[in-house]
């Protein structure tokens, strides 16, 4: 059900500041930087390997990620599992007793399909589900 892990989220206050350290002092390749208007969040990706960061800058006030920021500061946010069967994924964990933020899959960067399970039920981590585009039609 599960392959890899897809990447791994990290708040930051500047998408610009934080794409140039990884790419000055670690010299990594950094993604054009992308809306997910329906996370409030401009993205960058960060391929490293089979797996990549991804750094969140919120574009709104009210987003989970500035709610984040207020309260927690930058840092590690949250680790994406790919799946090949998110629908599959979400039931196994909603029958195992874990909350759901979402109980249907919505629309994440480059035409995936996400779900966030609380980080108050998977022991302190925000944990993401990701299904690639070209795998769900
Ligand atoms: N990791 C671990 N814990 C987190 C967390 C995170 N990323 N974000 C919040 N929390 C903790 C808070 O610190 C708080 O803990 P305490 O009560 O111990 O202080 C608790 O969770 C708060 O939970 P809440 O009141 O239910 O909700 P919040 O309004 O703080 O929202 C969450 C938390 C996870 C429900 C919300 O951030 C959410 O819906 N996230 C999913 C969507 C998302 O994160 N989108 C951004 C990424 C988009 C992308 O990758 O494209």
């Amino acid at each position: 059900m599960y392959k890899k892990i897809h990447h791994l989220g990290i708040a930051v206050n500047d998408l610009e500041k934080a794409a140039s350290v990884l790419k000055d002092a670690f010299n990594l390749e950094v993604s054009g930087v992308e809306e997910v208007p329906s996370q409030q969040v401009k993205v960058a990706f960060v391929p490293i390997g089979e797996t990549r960061l991804e750094l969140l800058e919120p574009t709104s006030e009210d987003s989970a990620v500035a709610k984040f920021l207020a309260k927690r500061g930058e840092g590690f946010h949250h680790v994406a599992f790919e799946t090949d069967a998110i629908e599959d994924a979400l039931k196994l964990a909603e029958n195992q007793g874990l909350r759901l933020i979402d109980k249907e899959p919505r629309p994440g960067a480059h035409g995936t399909k996400v779900a966030f399970i609380h980080p108050k039920s998977t022991f302190g981590v925000l944990i993401e589900l990701v299904q690639e585009g070209d795998k769900t039609e």
